[in-house]
């Protein structure tokens, strides 16, 4: 398998030349944003209070060099593995060895699938109806196969090397430092964006629970972090409206139509070299094109929230079963960052593993073994989706 580049069969079409113009201009006004570095602290410990302005003020930032090769080596071995597993096609339930695919046999939703090069969410009323437009679809290669898997859930029972990037100390620091010390978990997922092939996420806000609500503000849907496994590019990467998580529920109908396209004018890429991180708040307008270039783009995705959001909240609808959650359903689902934490510290002795003060003040401590591997199964099925 040649996930490091491959031939580019396909292109825009008839919006070629305006779509790399757009990426080339897009690029140059992400360059202005002064949102990305190293992940730094402060004397006192804390996170660099800069780091945690400018997030705030764009609505995501670009933390640059956070995973070393050694673990990006490892998520590549996950990655081919799972990409070796996968059903033959959609409905499939063996892989391409005969083998029972991977995912067939979970009772939580897993593999999603799209036509290559296509918008499987824009402008219909799945996932809430978020995804308000329709992207622009390129036409595939002949001899493309027939669907895609551009995304999948619950990916953390999948990949070790994924896990441990959950369990990463400062990745987990930010999180303390945006969310708060007591931030719980949301979901994890892997995107992949294969070269002629990858599917777009339209343009849209995560969030379904707390746009109405009186104490809403600008981090209350969370964020997630998008680990580049390969980097990204304006071609193959999220796109993200700066600032546009401050102002509530948009009308992304409206922006599209005052645009005349879908390339929003104000949105910038994020632009990731390997082992870069963003963080990315869930409410700001953002999304991805099809990917037409010669680049694969692998995201190891992971969300977390402010506890205040979640706990006694009746959530999901859109990643599992509506219901409320309690403080026993966020206990249970914060386990996999304890069992987390283990499994990076086992992987990377030399590192001080990060300290999850739920689970300090609790006195809880998780070991990451056969027995917790066992129950990593489904533990999507808790995920806390609001
Ligand atoms: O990775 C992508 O293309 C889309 C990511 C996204 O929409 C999300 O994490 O909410």
């Amino acid at each position: 398998m040649d996930t490091h580049g491959g031939v580019v069969a396909v292109d825009y079409g008839p919006e070629e030349a305006a779509m790399q113009a757009y990426l080339k201009e897009g690029e140059r006004r992400a360059g202005m944003l002064g949102n990305r570095g190293p992940i730094r602290f402060a004397t006192d410990g804390r996170l660099h209070p800069d780091i945690l302005d400018a997030y705030w003020r764009c609505g995501f930032y670009i933390f640059e060099g956070v995973l070393q090769s050694a673990e990006l080596t490892d998520i590549e071995a996950d990655l081919h593995d799972i990409l070796d597993r996968l059903p033959v096609k959609r409905d499939a339930l063996v892989d391409h060895q005969g083998r029972p695919a991977i995912a067939v046999d979970c009772k939580a939703p897993t593999l999603l699938w799209s036509k290559p090069l296509g918008d499987p969410l824009g402008g219909t009323q799945l996932a809430n109806g978020r995804h308000q437009v329709k992207m622009f679809e390129p036409k595939p290669r002949q001899d493309a196969p027939e669907d895609v898997v551009y995304l999948i859930l619950g990916s953390l029972q999948f990949s070790e090397a994924a896990l441990r990037v959950y369990g990463h100390p400062q990745l987990l620091a930010v999180a303390a430092a945006v969310n708060g010390a007591d931030f719980v978990p949301f979901n994890e997922a892997l995107f992949i964006k294969e070269p002629g092939l990858g599917a777009s996420v339209a343009w849209h806000q995560d969030g379904v629970t707390h746009w109405d609500s009186a104490d809403w503000h600008q981090g209350a849907h969370g964020f997630n972090f998008m680990a580049q496994l390969y980097g990204c590019t304006p071609a193959n990467g999220v796109w993200v409206v700066p600032g546009s998580h401050k102002l509530g529920k948009v009308d992304i109908r409206a922006m599209v139509a005052e645009a005349g396209t879908e390339r929003l004018p104000d949105a910038v890429p994020l632009v990731c070299k390997p082992g870069d991180v963003a963080i990315t708040n869930r409410q700001a307008v953002h999304g991805s094109f099809a990917n037409t270039s010669p680049d694969w783009r692998v995201t190891v995705n992971f969300g977390f929230h402010p506890r205040k959001s979640v706990l006694g909240v009746r959530g999901g609808g859109v990643h599992n079963a509506p219901a409320i959650y309690d403080a026993a359903r966020i206990r249970e689902r914060a386990r996999v960052i304890g069992y987390a934490i283990d499994a990076r510290r086992r992987r990377f002795p030399a590192e001080t593993p990060f300290s999850y003060q739920p689970h300090v003040f609790a006195g809880e401590t998780y070991c990451w073994d056969s027995a917790a591997r066992a129950t990593m199964k489904d533990y999507n099925l808790l995920d806390l989706s609001i």
